[in-house]
């Protein structure tokens, strides 16, 4: 496995220094954060990201997200130009040495929480999604500023795409998705480039807006689409385990098996008795994931993709962005190299 750590650029109050100096760091995860959905990404401002890293001893080869805009979820307007800028943003990336690339196929939202600093009795902070927060809230209706929700979206824009989405549904959105796919992944072949789907967070849907990347069987018609290793999954413990019909280990296995997973988030979640939801520590007893499970599953089946600790909670008083905090995110780093050594040298010697 190849451990890795996500990194904001320049602006992160997280440094590449930081992120050097947790025990096993290999890659650095990050993205061009200042070019619109639907834009070139400049090569100077990869080439940047790949200088800074190198004079770090990092490797930047991988990419989370190049974000796919949504007339090519909606599959309307200027779609196709948008899957060509798409299908250049890959070939650009991959002259720096990108490797894998994550995006997720989430209509408007990459992810819905209602808080984003609940306190917990230790004095730690984490994201969580209460069902009672959310209940009540139309955002047809309603103005909504759920935390975390892309400020540059005017209510009234929201409102026609949460619309338009509606229309849509699921089915049209997995053709737009097989559209999207059938054109990306030859170019990602051509480029030794791993897609990776993250799934929708939280894997259900939220106002009646489609979600399709959920479970066992949507993770399998999504790699049926097209049938290639570059077709993959970015497989988030967090996000399909705040749902109780998705067992993490078991798909864990299942996908590892069949090589299908480029890149592991590794995060813990506990499910509350309503379906609401906490982030927690990566330990296995402080949430609903078996971590250890995770890890000997990918182990056993000679996993070889990146691994990086997904949200951590902000502890000793750091102050940040929430979910990537230096701190928690390099305890979980340092708890997923004692799983991975420990498996592996279990392994070894049976
Ligand atoms: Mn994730």
């Amino acid at each position: 496995m190849k451990l890795s750590f996500r990194w904001y650029g320049i602006s992160d109050p997280v440094t590449l220094q930081n992120i050097s100096q947790i025990p096993g760091m290999r890659s650095v995860v990050s993205a061009v954060y200042d070019v619109k959905p639907g834009e070139v990404w400049p090569m100077d401002s990869l080439n940047f990201i790949k200088d800074e890293c190198d004079k770090h001893g990092l490797i930047f080869d991988i990419v989370e997200s190049v974000p796919v805009h949504e007339d090519i979820k909606l599959g309307r307007g200027k779609c196709d130009e948008y899957i060509d800028v798409y299908a250049e943003n890959i070939r650009r990336c991959a002259k720096v040495g990108v490797k894998c690339i994550t995006y997720n196929f989430m209509p408007v939202f990459d992810w819905t929480r209602t808080q984003l600093d609940k306190k917990a009795k230790d004095g730690s902070t984490s994201l969580v999604m209460y069902f009672e927060q959310l209940n009540g809230l139309d955002p047809l209706k309603d103005d909504i500023h759920l935390p975390g929700w892309d400020a540059s979206y005017t209510q009234d824009e929201v409102r026609e795409l949460i619309y338009a989405y509606g229309k849509l549904g699921e089915e049209g959105l997995w053709r737009n998705l097989e559209r999207f796919l059938t054109k990306i992944i030859p170019v990602a072949e051509e480029c030794d480039v791993k897609m990776a789907i993250h799934p929708d967070d939280p894997p259900y849907p939220i106002f009646g807006l489609p979600r399709i990347i959920t479970n066992e069987q949507s993770l399998d018609r999504l790699l049926k689409i097209v049938d290639s290793p570059y077709n993959a999954l970015c497989f988030c413990t967090g996000s399909l385990g705040c749902a109780s019909f998705n067992d993490i280990p078991k798909l864990v296995e299942k996908y590892a098996k069949a090589d299908r997973i480029a890149f592991m988030h590794i995060r813990n979640v506990k499910l509350l008795d309503d379906g609401s939801f906490e982030e927690r520590a990566h330990l296995s007893s402080c949430g609903s994931i078996d971590a250890f499970a995770v890890v000997k599953a990918l182990v056993q089946n000679n996993f070889d993709g990146y691994v990086r600790p997904d949200h951590g909670r902000m502890i000793w008083g750091e102050v940040g962005k929430p979910g990537y905090g230096l701190y928690d995110r390099a305890l979980g780093a340092t708890y997923i190299n004692g799983l991975f050594e420990a498996c592996e040298s279990l392994l070894k010697n049976k």
